[in-house]
């Protein structure tokens, strides 16, 4: 049995400051206990873990314009965050980061495109995250990283402690709500009612003509642990309902691993806190899990025993 081999980096990034609920910075801890390094060995990934990260605190960080919370921890977090993945990437590893919640994104994707300057986002989620400080009535970061890292959008961010973004990707979401802000830029969007239309099959194939239609360039998969229903993902801090099902979910990432060109990928938001049970954390992260192992060439059909001759009785 042939397995393809990926390198994979495994980066647990316990960081919840993008956002008020206390919990998300448990995710890591909570995919690890669900399997996770053990579902991408036994997929026959080479797997580097870097464990997960202390990020430095920053012990006075007042609101910025009077809203936006944690926005120097925020900030310093990414920058640690990208100067990882990048490290990662450029070790020729593609790099699973778990958080921890949505802002991680900012350090994700600029640390990636540090070493891949021509990468593609496909960005998975209930929500655009596309708000910036100015128009964010939540003042939480987390609902934000889009406008970080969005060339066109350059001059509505502000801060001194935002990360540098050097790299503007190209983008493609699948998202719930807020469509209005991602029709004005440059990025390809499917809604849950585009999906009703179109079949996940036509959406993935149209996120690719887009992304790499023209010509090959490095993945980066942001998912967000709450485009999926809340009915599979109730243990994260912002569901909505009428979300992906699982099948969508596997079809997205089954669909990725195919391409060849997953470089770097963030599950997000699995806050095992928010659950009411234990069961319910559990199935979240293990629905965490299942995507990241999706991404990497597990198949729904499980694995394939190749017999030359069927073993007969005696
Ligand atoms: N749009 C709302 C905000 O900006 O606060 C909610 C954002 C939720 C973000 C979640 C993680 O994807
Ligand atoms: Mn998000
Ligand atoms: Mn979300
Ligand atoms: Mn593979």
């Amino acid at each position: 049995r042939k397995k393809s081999v990926h390198s994979v980096a495994v980066i647990g990034a316990p960081f919840s400051q993008g956002q008020k609920r206390k919990g998300v910075e448990c995710g890591p801890a909570a995919v690890r206990e669900a399997g996770l390094i053990k579902r991408l060995s036994d997929l026959g990934c080479h797997l580097k873990d870097f464990g997960d990260l202390n990020f430095t605190p920053v012990p006075k960080d007042d609101l910025y314009n009077n809203l936006i919370v944690n926005p120097r921890s925020v900030g310093l977090a990414n920058q640690e965050l990208a100067e990882v993945v990048s490290r990662a990437v450029s070790g020729g590893y593609s790099c699973v980061t778990v958080g921890g919640d949505h802002s991680l994104a900012i350090g994700t994707i600029s640390g990636h495109a540090r070493h891949c300057p021509d990468l593609g986002v496909i960005w998975v989620d209930a929500h655009a995250d596309i708000n910036t400080p100015l128009t964010t009535s939540s003042g939480n970061l987390h609902g934000q990283p889009v406008s970080f890292l969005l060339r066109e959008l350059q001059d509505k961010v502000c801060g001194e402690w935002r990360a540098g973004c050097k790299g503007y990707p190209g983008f493609s979401e699948i998202s719930v709500k807020d469509r209005f802000m991602v029709m004005n830029y440059d990025i390809q969007y499917f809604s849950m009612r585009d999906i009703d239309r179109l079949g996940i099959q036509k959406v993935m194939e149209q996120t690719f003509d887009l992304l790499i239609g023209k010509r090959q360039r490095p993945i980066h998969l942001s998912f967000d642990i709450d485009a999926f229903d809340p009915t599979l993902a109730p243990a994260t801090g912002t569901p909505v309902v009428g979300g992906l099902t699982y099948r969508e979910g596997m079809y997205i990432t089954e669909e990725i691993h195919s391409t060849g060109l997953l470089s770097a990928l963030d599950l997000v938001e699995v806050n095992p806190r928010l659950a009411v049970s234990e069961e319910e954390a559990k199935a979240t992260a293990s629905l965490a899990v299942d995507v990241i192992a999706s991404s990497f060439g597990q198949t729904r059909e499980g694995g394939h025993v190749v017999y030359d001759q069927l073993p007969t009785p005696s």
